[in-house]
């Protein structure tokens, strides 16, 4: 007879040891074309809400800036500015990201609901998680990569990878999803970029920080519409530059066991406003933080 606990999926060998040893690695095709062009709507529709405190702060959506904006309505993303890094869609103005997804769109729920990510950043975990972060991000190029961020050194405990030898499984504190939404198959299309093996660094890298493209230990991670990135947020990463002028979408799930430094109150998520939790109630595991009061 089938065991009803057992999770959804499992991790294979080989995917294990390509995690532990690079510090990510990617589902080949994991959605299919109608959930990707679902996904494409949602980031329209988290696009359409009108940029303004009061329209954020109802619905529960946040500024990219999270903790300055949301907690300042004078902070000048509410007049418009932007990071460089995040300007908004010159042909469309659609804005570059929209934090706490989904309180602004329903249509990444295919997402909280997928239980072969589910079991797969349970695995990465050693235990429960629940959603700390859901955002998109577009870029129409050229636009730049953004600066690589993270790494084993110094030890950030809140994002760290891990693994526990005595109990012999994962015990990473920030894992996540990229799920790849247009085609970044060449490097000009400004794919996600990571130094494999960072997470487990010793020292702090030398290389260049600002640009992928100058860093001589970044690779590109080549990725269709469709497959999903899963990488630990303790490894180096950011994206490359988009050199052309294709567009560029992704969406990202992060996975952690517990409420960190960051999550309180206006940086990730540790529990999402009602209107979420009765929309998503058969998830409702996945959508508050162990322990949260
Ligand atoms: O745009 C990307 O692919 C990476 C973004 C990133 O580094 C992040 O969201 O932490």
């Amino acid at each position: 007879m089938a065991d009803a606990n057992a999770p959804a999926y499992e991790l294979t060998p080989e995917q294990k040891y390509e995690f532990d040893l690079s510090g990510y690695f990617v589902l080949r095709q994991h959605f299919d074309a109608d959930a990707v062009a679902e996904f494409h709507a949602g980031i329209d529709e988290l696009q359409a809400i009108p940029r303004d405190y009061d329209t954020y702060t109802r619905l529960g959506v946040a500024s990219y800036f999270l903790r300055s904006a949301m907690a300042d309505r004078e902070h000048p993303f509410w007049k418009g500015e932007h990071r460089a890094d995040r300007a908004p869609n010159p042909r469309t103005g659609g804005i570059g990201r929209v934090d706490h997804a989904l309180c602004g769109t329903g249509k990444f729920d295919r997402i909280v609901r997928d239980p072969v990510l589910k079991a797969i950043h349970t695995e990465l975990a050693g235990g429960p998680v629940y959603l700390s972060a859901t955002y998109y991000i577009e870029k129409a190029g050229p636009a730049p990569g953004g600066g690589l961020h993270n790494g084993g050194f110094p030890v950030d405990r809140d994002i760290h990878y891990g693994y526990d030898h005595t109990r012999g499984r994962f015990a990473c504190r920030s894992t996540k999803s990229v799920i790849i939404l247009s085609d970044m198959t060449r490097v000009e299309n400004g794919p996600f970029a990571a130094i494999p093996g960072s997470h487990k660094a010793n020292f702090a890298c030398p290389f260049a920080m600002d640009d992928a493209s100058r860093n001589p230990m970044a690779v590109p991670v080549l990725a269709a519409p469709g497959d999903v990135v899963i990488f630990s947020e303790g490894m180096t990463h950011n994206a490359y530059p988009v050199t052309n002028r294709s567009i560029r979408r992704s969406a990202f799930f992060n996975y952690m066991p517990a409420i960190g430094r960051d999550n309180l109150p206006f940086q990730r998520m540790s529990i999402y406003p009602e209107h979420v939790l009765r929309r998503l109630s058969d998830q409702a595991d996945l959508l508050t933080a162990a322990g949260y009061i």
